[in-house]
């Protein structure tokens, strides 16, 4: 098990999409240990492997309170969605920035678990944001691409400034 470096918006890499996994083996599950890892230490509630420069379609999410039930997502998909929902997100790769996004308030998600059998998961809840909020990453989008261009760059700026005194 491994702690990952999580990549910081704006970096570039962040808009990468990722690949569809095709064979789960040694090194997807290494990846999606080391992800629950970084996860929970964070803590955050989900990470995409985006997040951690592996552009490949992994998601870990634990939204229990307990952080007891670690949920694994090969090549997640949504599949159906209903009704909307507003509320507050934050992001591991945007620190200290939290604002309102618009999501479904409920999906239904077609994945491959870690043994590569095929699920089908109806969600709603911050479980349906999370997925939402992680699908958004594999495919090279971070929540704040859902706000407008004035929230976004003083949303640089902040984070800018934020660099230069941990620097
Ligand atoms: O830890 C996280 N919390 C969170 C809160 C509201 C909406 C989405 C999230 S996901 C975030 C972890 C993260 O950045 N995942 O990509
Ligand atoms: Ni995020």
């Amino acid at each position: 098990m491994a702690l990952l470096p999580i990549l910081r918006f704006p970096d570039p890499r962040l808009k990468k999409v990722a690949a569809a996994v095709n064979k789960i083996d040694d090194g997807i599950r290494r990846l999606a240990a080391d992800m629950a890892e970084t996860m929970y230490e964070a803590p955050g509630i989900g990470l995409a492997a985006t997040q951690v420069d592996v552009h490949r379609r992994v998601v870990v999410i634990d939204v229990s309170e307990e952080k007891n039930a670690l949920q694994v997502f090969i090549n997640p998909e949504i599949v159906e969605e209903a009704g909307l929902a507003i509320g507050e997100e934050g992001c591991l790769s945007v620190p200290g920035i939290y604002d309102k996004v618009e999501r479904s308030e409920q999906v239904t998600v077609r994945y491959l678990d870690l043994d590569g059998k095929a699920q089908t998961l109806k969600a709603d809840g911050l479980l349906a944001v999370c997925i939402q909020h992680e699908i958004d990453h594999l495919n090279g989008k971070v929540f704040v691409d859902h706000l407008s261009t004035l929230k976004q760059g003083r949303i640089r700026n902040k984070l800018a400034k934020q660099a230069r005194v941990t620097a």
